[in-house]
């Protein structure tokens, strides 16, 4: 199908939805026939990034190829939906300015801390509560709100439906699909 190809990146807490709202997302585009890819930490984190933990170093290293790898995608003709805490301002600015103009569409994914974590989706709070894991963002590392993004779901509030009809429709107003 005709679209233009983007990056739609997805930033946000541990718990906040990313992942989820990025899997519905792509369902959706699917059944309009538009071609996309899907990076999160399954496939990422397991593979080319391996070698990296959660320092600020690594983190940054992490974001940086994921930014490059989505350039790739973007290239290749794809929608490619992205879906990493990337806690830091900086680097995702730093993609921003890698990809042409409107190529690249910063989804703020805002949850309070408190929403992500009654989640605990993969019970990883209750580990950091316990002193299991240090440096978690939210708790004892930072997490720095983008400030102008093109879109902000609050999934404090809305559902995963209508976070993906937001994303959608600015997709659609904007000239992406
Ligand atoms: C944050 C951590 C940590 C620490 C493991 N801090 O909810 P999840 O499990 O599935 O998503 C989190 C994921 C974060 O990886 P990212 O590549 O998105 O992070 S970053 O952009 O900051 O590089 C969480 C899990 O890994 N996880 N330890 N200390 N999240």
């Amino acid at each position: 199908n005709n679209h233009k190809s983007a990056v739609v990146w997805f930033t946000g807490l541990s718990g906040s939805g990313k992942s989820t709202i990025s899997v519905e997302l792509e369902k959706q585009l699917h059944t309009m026939g538009i071609r996309t890819y899907r990076l999160d930490g399954d496939n990422i984190r397991h593979g080319l990034n391996k070698n990296l933990g959660f320092s600020p170093e690594d983190r940054k290293e992490n974001i940086r190829r994921i930014g490059e790898v989505s350039k790739l995608m973007v290239e290749a003709g794809l929608v490619t939906l992205s879906a990493f805490i990337s806690p830091f301002r900086q680097d995702r600015d730093e993609i921003r300015n890698l990809l042409d103009d409107n190529e690249f569409i910063e989804v703020f994914v805002d949850a309070s801390l408190e929403t992500c974590e009654s989640r605990d989706p993969k019970g990883l709070y209750k580990k950091v509560r316990a002193g299991e894991i240090k440096e978690f963002t939210g708790i004892d590392a930072p997490y720095e709100a983008p400030v102008t993004p093109e879109i902000t779901v609050d999934t404090n509030k809305l559902s995963i439906e209508e976070s993906v009809r937001t994303i959608i429709s600015y997709l659609k107003t904007k000239g992406y699909l």
